[in-house]
């Protein structure tokens, strides 16, 4: 059973990647799964070249040191050519009318008429990079699940329409749905391309920083610690974080403060000493270009092998070469 997952080098890994989606692909990923460094669908917003590619090494980099397996892991745009015509197959394959429903593009295209192009057709290329690998399983938030039934309907119609080629994908909801919200306003989750960072803990953050913006989250006037996500959210956010870093329940966690502040320096110790390890095996790995790039290369080289036969089954079921 092949499992697909990716991050966007939208900004540096955040806690809540690591806790929701990083450490999981480590704990139950296989050899045969596919996490990937979706690098392409970081363009669907305007971008800096130099950045992006600084940010794929080091999410590949976080990958690596929190412990997925590096026979598993690839860039995206390694296998740029094999997703480009793969696209192109399955946007003749889909209707405008089916794109153009996925809420996050009329979210973020409503009154904008300079969106880029590729945030109405990236879910395609979504459907291309699941399809392309075979995976039957695709873990993914509420917010992506609609993008993994486009890749299922391709797929269906596509088999029916050429002939048998793809698998048909579903979307699995990770066991633990942890959310980690953003410590300065926990109405809204973490995320890694927030405009303040006060309220996001980077997985690369010094200790120290981790610690200053623990101790500055929002919580309330309440002054009683329980876990109560509705009335109490920020507190809620704080006792998940320590639960998930520690391994306890969130209610039974909060029967052992008295106060906000031995809760927040609790927290802020138990998220960095599980960020310490990552960190530094991610520095050792940033310093080491060869160990990096010897990782990178097998990525592509697996993922291009393995999709090589889809690739042409496909191009030529649909009447091309
Ligand atoms: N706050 C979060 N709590 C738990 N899981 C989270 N994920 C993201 N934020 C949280 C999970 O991380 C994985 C990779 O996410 P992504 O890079 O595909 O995109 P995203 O969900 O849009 O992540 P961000 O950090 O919020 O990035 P930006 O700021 O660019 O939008 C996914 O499995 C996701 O569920």
């Amino acid at each position: 059973m092949v499992r697909l997952s990716a991050i966007t080098p939208s900004g540096p890994v955040q806690l809540g990647n690591y806790l929701g989606a990083v450490r999981r692909w480590a704990v139950d990923g296989g050899e045969d799964d596919v996490y990937f460094i979706s690098d392409l669908h970081a363009m669907t917003t305007s971008h800096n070249p130099s950045r992006l590619r600084a940010l794929t090494r080091e999410q590949l980099a976080v990958l690596i040191a929190a412990g997925v397996d590096p026979r598993s892991v690839s860039v995206q745009s390694d296998l740029v050519r094999e997703l480009g015509a793969l696209t192109w197959v399955l946007e003749c394959t889909c209707t405008y009318g089916e794109a153009a429903r996925m809420v996050q593009f009329k979210e973020k295209s409503v009154g904008r008429p300079s969106v880029r192009l590729s945030l109405l057709t990236y879910p395609v290329l979504m459907a291309a990079d699941i399809l392309l690998q075979g995976a039957r399983e695709v873990p993914v938030g509420d917010d992506q699940r609609q993008h993994v039934e486009l890749a299922r309907a391709l797929a269906r119609r596509f088999n029916g329409t050429y002939g048998e080629v793809f698998a048909v994908p579903r979307a699995v909801v990770p066991p633990t749905a942890a959310r980690v919200r953003d410590l300065a306003d926990p109405s809204r989750k973490m995320a890694k391309s927030a405009t303040d960072a006060a309220g996001t803990v980077f997985v690369l953050d010094p200790p120290d920083l981790v610690r200053r913006k623990i101790r500055r989250a929002v919580t309330d006037e309440v002054a009683r610690v329980r876990y109560a996500p509705e009335e109490q959210p920020g507190l809620a956010n704080l006792l998940e974080i320590l639960a998930a870093c520690t391994g306890g329940e969130p209610a039974a966690l909060a029967d052992g403060f008295t106060g906000y502040h031995d809760l927040k320096e609790a927290t802020a110790e138990a998220v960095v000493e599980e960020l310490r390890p990552v960190r530094e095996r991610t520095r050792q790995l940033l310093d080491d270009p060869a160990e990096l790039d010897r990782v990178r290369a097998h990525g592509a080289e697996r993922t291009r092998d393995r999709c090589r036969h889809r690739l042409d089954a496909a191009l030529r079921l649909s009447g091309l070469g």
